[in-house]
């Protein structure tokens, strides 16, 4: 078994970002700046906006964190995004998901300037994504085909299985799976909740990427020896042998699916760093389209 490292293929991404913004700015151009607007106090999402503060300053990209209450109403949010909108400093901005339920989250993301949206939610990109043509991809979906890239995991012609369709996460990942590109080029199946036979279906697949929410809900029977499999998922679960008191689990038994799987993705330091990176090369690409 192969482990796919998101950690370290994620910082060998990294070390090219913090390259080309040390070009931009040793050429008087001004670095890559990406703003986060995070409303509410999920700690899970502090951690992730946390991190995707850090990553920027590894790399040399300004960022700036907006922080409102959970009680931010939608209309003071829209009126947030409209001045990030017209920020002329700002090469992008991401509106941390999930917002409180009061606010309606396609109200906002449609609100978003697709020029901005290097979350890549705003159906300009997504529509854009979905023909081929030139935009700012997802992060978690272009993480994933960026391990696919650099693992050199063979995708022409095999079956990719994608369990979830969800719109940030499984239904992009099956779009770009069957584009005419390199990783792509798969023969892909796209699974959910009143899929029927869905273990038939796994037990066919070359790669299979779960994307679900449920923890450990892909085990070592369902998967066939030698496959690829991409975990997705990102559990809390309790744990007396760390020091937050939680550790990390995703939607794959890694213990058990590892024994068969040709090549796998932990969790952590699988898909959520790559993530992370797909967000700072979007940044990257506007900056520079924008200088
Ligand atoms: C790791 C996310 C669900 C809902 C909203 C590194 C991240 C996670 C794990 C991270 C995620 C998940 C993010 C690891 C960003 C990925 O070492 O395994 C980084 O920060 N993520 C998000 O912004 O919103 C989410 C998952």
């Amino acid at each position: 078994m192969v482990l796919i490292d998101g950690k370290k293929t994620s910082a060998e991404i990294k070390d090219e970002i913090k390259k080309d913004v040390a070009k931009m700015i040793d050429n008087d151009i001004a670095a890559p700046h990406l703003a986060a607007v995070l409303v509410g106090a999920d700690p899970a999402s502090q951690t992730y906006v946390t991190a995707k503060e850090k990553a920027c300053q590894n790399v040399g990209i300004t960022s700036t964190i907006y922080r409102y209450s959970e009680n931010t109403t939608e209309e003071e949010l829209l009126k947030v995004v409209d001045f990030l909108n017209n920020d002329p400093e700002l090469d992008g901005f991401i509106v941390q998901l999930p917002l409180p339920k009061h606010i309606d989250e396609q109200k906002i993301i449609e609100a978003i300037n697709p020029e901005k949206d290097v979350d890549g939610f705003h159906p300009m990109n997504v529509g854009r994504m979905a023909l081929g043509l030139d935009c700012f991809l997802p992060a978690t979906p272009n993480g994933i085909m960026e391990m696919l890239k650099r693992y050199n995991i063979p995708t022409s012609g095999k079956n990719c299985v994608v369990i979830g369709r969800s719109h940030i996460v499984g239904s992009p990942m099956s779009i770009l799976m069957s584009q005419k590109t390199e990783p792509g080029n798969a023969t892909v199946t796209l699974c959910h909740s009143r899929t029927e036979n869905l273990k038939d279906i796994i037990a066919q697949a070359d790669i299979v990427i779960a994307a679900i929410g449920s923890p450990h809900f892909v085990t070592a029977d369902m998967v066939k020896e030698g496959a690829t499999v991409i975990d997705v998922g990102i559990h809390r679960v309790k744990s007396d042998k760390t020091k937050s008191g939680f550790r990390l689990i995703g939607d794959v038994d890694f213990d058990e699916v590892s024994k068969k799987a040709a090549h796998i993705t932990p969790v952590p330091g699988g898909v959520g760093p790559m993530t992370i990176a797909s967000l700072l090369l979007n940044t990257l690409k506007s900056a520079k389209q924008k200088r």
